[in-house]
Order: C-alpha cells, then sequence, then structure tokens
C-alpha cells in the first residue's frame, strides 16, 4: 500500500518537472514577447514573499535587467544576463518597491515589477 502511495507521489513530481504547463509553484509569471507590450504583464504586482519568473517563449534572445544596473549609484538588484528561447529567469526575495527594468538587448523592451509587503509572513518581533 505505501510502495503504491509513494510511486504515485514520484510519478506526480516528475510530471510538474517537465511540463512547464503544470508548473504549480506560487510563482508571479511574466511573459517575454517581441512585440508590445514586451513583457506581459507590462506592471506586474507580487509581494516579497512570492518567486518572480519571467519565461521566454519567443525565438529570440532576451534579458530581464534592472534599470538601475546602468547607473553606479544605485543598487543592481537584478540582471538575468542572457535568456534563451525557452529559457527562463527567476528573481525572488527582492525588498518592496518598485522596479523598472528593461531588456539589455532590445531597450524598446521596458517592464516594471512592483513589490509590496508580504502580509502573509510575520514581520520579525
Ligand atoms: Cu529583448
Amino acid at each position: 500500500m505505501n510502495r503504491v502511495r509513494i510511486v504515485a507521489i514520484i510519478l506526480g513530481i516528475g510530471s510538474v518537472a517537465s511540463g512547464p504547463a503544470l508548473d504549480l509553484s506560487p510563482a508571479t509569471q511574466i511573459l517575454m514577447e517581441n512585440g508590445s507590450p514586451y513583457y506581459v504583464p507590462a506592471t506586474a504586482t507580487t509581494t516579497s514573499g512570492t518567486p518572480v519568473r519571467w519565461d521566454n517563449p519567443t525565438p529570440t534572445h532576451h534579458t530581464v535587467t534592472h534599470n538601475d544596473c546602468a547607473r553606479d549609484a544605485q543598487p543592481c538588484l537584478f540582471d538575468s544576463g542572457t535568456v534563451a528561447p525557452g529559457g527562463h529567469f527567476i528573481v525572488s526575495g527582492l525588498p518592496a518597491g518598485r522596479y523598472p527594468y528593461h531588456c539589455g538587448i532590445h531597450p524598446i523592451m521596458r517592464g516594471q515589477l512592483v513589490v509590496t509587503d508580504d502580509l502573509s509572513t510575520p514581520s520579525q518581533l
């Protein structure tokens, strides 16, 4: 009985790992596109405790680069580097804030990530 149950659990994990459509992780997802608005949604809102995942379903290489990465005085909070077609990029643990970003390869591609405090996580006392 127990063995059957364990096999079923393993198969379940395998199907999630191999099928992006079945990804059950509670990430905020953003799609890259080759046409406007380029990042969908163009403005994504999430909470500080939620990973953010950008997927590149296009046949083109793109990046997800925080705008402040180009300014020496500002902290560069995320820069994916090149994300190949079919690839993805995940950021987690961002503090609350508003993060405009762009594609380093195609500067016309611009998006914005808004992170709010995660109210489900108890604040440190
Ligand atoms: Cu691009």
